[in-house]
Formats: structure tokens, sequence, C-alpha cells
């Protein structure tokens, strides 16, 4: 059983910064003084503030819309921006912060005075203009703020909304920005965030409301599947190289496909290879992403390993989202970011008004520095499993789990991070009996995606659906196995761990319970921000649990 972070156990609580929005978040509890990504109290504070503006403008959205008006297009995704931007691992600029909470002001102003309300003071508050100002005005919007009237358990599950709409706004960042956009799914996101600001739910109603953004959601990664294969096609399985090849380079990260296509484009024919890393991935199974010659291959692992693997890189690196750490030194000046996420000292490479990025600093850097000056002996590894390639096998699947040849689906899933319980995960996955599937995403998969699982009934056992934005991939397929066994999701041979570490893998979680998918099995710590009963709430209704040891965690699933 966890403990509910209280002033007694959380040193440094009643200071101005606290954050418990991840997994690593301090001793468990709450981060105080720094966070342990590299936050400091006043990003902290302004990131506070940045929210309870975005939830501002999601009051003065969502009554103008039951007035009956049609909302500007512009507000969704600027809410699904600023909501992105407080992701963990996303921006750490202060300069961008104050800028995004005075756009934030002015929006809310305008939806204000087009309403002719006031609203609540929550709402209604005018931000100063100033840092120093914003960071003390944010101490009132604190991430605790109003526990003492509300109690641990609405607190807890109000902030499991915020961490949920921040995943989701994610998620509708990254179609949008391939011109795919859901107006249902944009005014739901301002209504929950109204619903933020609401002091008189019930536990009912939180439960209720998170059960509504994990739903929601749904609709969401569906979209953003159809924004990716819609774009560059539908993942098929393809080998990718994990070795390095002789030659000047570009190393790309995040999750943001347009970004990496805008960069191929741009460096084709200029003597320079791109590495996919971390989230990237699975981008070598797009067909309109894979066909570039010069996209040679991945680099590194997970993303908890950057520091160590782009120390002295001799290439430039692009992050295209989550999760930057703080770069050493060594290669402070060949990072570059774009998108919403930021870095001090890095450049930011800024779209204009249609989405388009010009790279040249980013190839300059690239041409300016040595590269890898020899091959390294081949390595390959197996990506491309989205839903359309896996169910391209479903026949055959079904037919080999009819015959026996195919025991239980393991879906071992979710984020990796820094904790050494994540060894977990490799356990898991190496125990799995041989004619078991394993069915991977996001970037937890770099624990063992490079170990050889070899084949069951004629199918590589381990399939990698995709990034963590794919889970519709792996949704998709639970669904279309439960229908071709004409059972629910529940009853297949299917059993589901999952690693978290961000929001992102919040609203997915979110979304797997409100499709009533039970029994997950979730580490390698629960998250902080659920209070004892709220936990209950999940065990009680879901039968969730926390991760134990692989070898008891499988016998108990395999009985
Ligand atoms: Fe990983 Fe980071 Fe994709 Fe997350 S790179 S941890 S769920 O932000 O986004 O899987
Ligand atoms: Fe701490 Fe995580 Fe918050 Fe960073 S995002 S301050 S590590 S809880």
């Amino acid at each position: 059983m966890i403990e509910w972070t209280t002033k007694e156990n959380v040193k440094g609580l009643s200071q101005e910064m606290f954050c418990f929005q991840c997994e690593q978040t301090a001793g468990g509890k709450g981060c105080t003084k720094m966070g342990v990504c590299g936050k400091d109290p006043k990003v902290a504070a302004l990131q506070d503030l940045l929210v309870q503006q975005a939830k501002g403008i999601g009051y003065y959205a969502t009554r103008l819309i039951e007035k009956g008006k049609e909302m500007d297009e512009t507000v969704g995704r600027f809410v699904y921006d600023i909501m992105f931007t407080t992701l963990t691992n996303v921006n750490f600029e202060d300069d961008t912060l104050v800028e995004w909470i005075n756009k934030a002001q002015n929006l809310k102003d305008s939806l204000r005075e087009e309403l002719g309300e006031e609203g609540p003071q929550s709402a209604s508050f005018v931000a100063p203009q100033e840092l120093s100002q914003q960071v003390a005005c944010a101490r009132s919007y604190h991430v605790l703020a109003g526990r003492d009237a509300l109690g641990e358990d609405l607190v807890s599950l109000r902030e499991l909304a915020i961490y949920g709409l921040k995943g989701y706004a994610a998620y509708g960042h990254h179609a949008a920005v391939l011109g795919y956009r859901d107006a249902d799914c944009e005014k739901a996101f301002l209504k929950f965030l109204a619903q933020t600001l609401n002091e008189t739910l019930t536990v009912n109603d939180w439960v209720g409301i998170n059960l509504g953004i994990g739903e929601k959601n749904l609709r969401v990664m569906e979209l953003l599947d159809a924004a990716n294969t819609g774009s560059y096609g539908n993942p098929e399985p393809t080998k990718v190289n994990i070795h390095k090849v002789k030659g000047r380079f570009i190393v790309i990260s995040g999750h943001d496909l347009r970004d990496l296509k805008m960069l191929l484009e741009q460096t084709k024919d200029k003597g320079i290879n791109v590495y996919t890393h971390g989230e990237m991935l699975p981008c070598h199974g797009y067909p309109e992403l894979k066909k570039y010659p010069h996209l040679v291959g991945n680099y590194g692992g997970a993303w908890q390993d950057q520091q160590k693997e782009f120390d002295g890189l001799p290439g430039a690196i692009l992050m295209t989202t989550n999760c930057i750490q703080k770069p050493r030194s060594s290669y402070e000046d060949r990072l570059f970011t774009s998108g919403v996420v930021q870095m001090p000292h890095c450049l930011h490479i800024q779209a204009d008004a249609q989405g388009n990025k010009d790279f040249t600093p980013v190839i300059e850097k690239a041409l300016s520095l040595p590269g890898f000056l020899e091959d390294e002996p081949k390595k390959e590894i197996l990506t491309g499993f989205g839903h359309k390639a896996t169910l391209s096998h479903a026949g055959e699947i079904v037919e080999a789990v009819k015959e026996g040849k195919i025991r239980h689906f393991f879906l071992i899933g979710g984020c990796d991070g820094a904790k050494s319980g994540r060894n977990y995960f490799t356990d898991f996955a190496l125990s799995v009996p041989k004619d078991a599937i394993i069915l991977t995403l996001a970037c937890g998969k770099y624990r063992f995606n490079k170990l050889d699982f070899g084949t069951v009934a004629g199918l590589p056992r381990l399939l990698d659906c995709g990034q963590c934005n794919d889970a519709f991939s792996a949704i998709k397929v639970a669904g279309a196995l439960a229908e071709a066994f004409d059972c629910g999701i529940n009853d297949l041979p299917l059993s589901m761990i999952l690693s978290w570490y961000e929001q992102k893998a919040v609203v997915i979680l979110l979304t797997l319970l409100s499709l009533n998918i039970k029994n997950i099995k979730l580490g390698p710590s629960l998250p902080a921000f659920l209070s004892p009963n709220v936990l209950n709430v999940l065990v009680e209704n879901f039968n969730i649990a926390p991760i134990t040891n692989a070898q008891a965690d499988l016998q108990e699933i395999l009985g």
C-alpha cells in the first residue's frame, strides 16, 4: 500500500515546489526542491500556472460552447500544446513558459469578454506578465492546492485527471501536426479542463470524469493512428540496423514523424546519415519514411541513457518531443529542439505557420562534425508490427491458438526509466514460455528488444507494435482477437504487463480502464498521486496489481 503525501512524510512539502506527476518522483512521494527530471522550482511554478491558465480557458470556452458558440479551432490546438508543454521531460525553458502564460491570459481574456461572465476566481484571475511575479502567483495554484478543503482523495482524482489530460494533449498535438483534428475531442478536452475547477464534485463524479478522459482518448489515439498511417503508410515488418555506419550524421529522437519526414527530405544528397533514437525506432516501418536510403538505422537505447550515449557524439541531435534530459556540456552545442520541447542553451527550430521547419542549423552542425569514422559489424532488430501488419496474420494466429501452438499473449509495454526495479520487465520477457507471443510498444522495449526471442507458429515471438503513441495498435489487435474468438478482451489468453513513467502512460491506463480491461500489472512502482482510497477503487473495480517478481507473476497468470 502506498502512503499518501502528507506534511509529515514529504520533506519540504510546504515549500514552493511540489510535483509528483511522474514515476521517478523523489522518494516515491514528490519532488520539492528540484525535480529528479531536472525541473527547477521556477520552471515547476511556471508549469503549474500554465496548467491553471489552461483550466481557465477550458472554463470560458466550455461556457461559450454551452451557449451554442462554435469554437475557433485555434483554441483546441492551443490548449493541447500548453498542456503537452508541461508533460515530464518536455520543456525546461522559462522564457517560453512566460510567453505561453501571457498568450494564454490573452486568450482567456477574450473568451471571458465574449462570454460576459466572470466565472470562478480560479478561472478569472489575471496572471502577472513578468517571470518573478508569475512564480509568486503560481503558489496559489500548486498541485496540492485545496487539499485541506477537498481532502486527499478528491485531490488525487483531480490530479489523475490532469495527468491523463496531459497525455491526451500529447496525442491530440501529434495528430494535429499532421492536419488531423476532431472537434468533439477538442471540445471534450476543454470541458474536462473546466471540470477540474469544480470543487463540488464527489469521488464518483471524479471516477466518471477519469474514465471519460480515457474513453475520449481512445478516439484521439485512433485519430493519431489515422494521421500517421494516412501520411506515411501502414508500418511493415522491417529490419533496422543498430550498428554505426561510417559518415556524418544526425540522430533524431522523440516521437514526431513529420519532423523526421522533413529532416529526411532536407538531408537528401547532403552526405548525412539519419539515425532514429528512442521512440523514433518504429518510424523505420513506415513506407514513406523507410524509403530514404540515408535513414540508416537506430542509435542507442531508451531515453534515460541519452546523457551517456550522446556524450561527445560526433554528430548532431534533434529532440522532437519528450523525453529530453539536461545535456552534458560535451553535446549541448549539437543538441537542437523542435515542437513543444525546449532546453536552455540549445537552439530551438521554430515551425512556420504551416508547421514547416527549416533544419539548416542541424544540418550545418552535422556537416561540421566528423561523424562516425568506421562501420561497425552489422546487427539488426525488427520493428513494424502495427495493427495492420499483425492482423494480416490474424487467421494463422487464431489457428495456432486453437491448435495449442500459441498458449498466451503478453503485452509487455510502456515506458522505460532509470530505476533498478525495471529489470523486472527484462526478466519477465525472458521467462515467458516459448509458446507465447510478446507484443511490445513504447520505450520500455529497449530493455529486451535486442535479444533473440526466436519464432512461434511461424511468427516472430517478439512483435513491436510501435511507439507509446501507437497504443491504439495494441488495443486494436486485442479487440480483433476477442472478435475472432467471440469473447471479451478479458477472456482472451492475453495479459498486460505495463511499465509507466510519464503522463502518456497515465492516459493509456485510463483508456484501458474505460474499456473495462482488468488484471493489468503495473510497475515499477505505483503512482504517488494515487491516494490509498483511490488505489482501492482501481483494485476493486479493475483488479490492477503492482508487479512483484517475474516468476511469481508469470505463475499466477499461467496457473
Ligand atoms: Fe518513452 Fe519518454 Fe514514449 Fe514516454 S520516450 S517515456 S510514455 O515519454 O513517450 O515511451
Ligand atoms: Fe519530479 Fe517527475 Fe515532476 Fe520532474 S516531472 S519534478 S521528476 S515528479
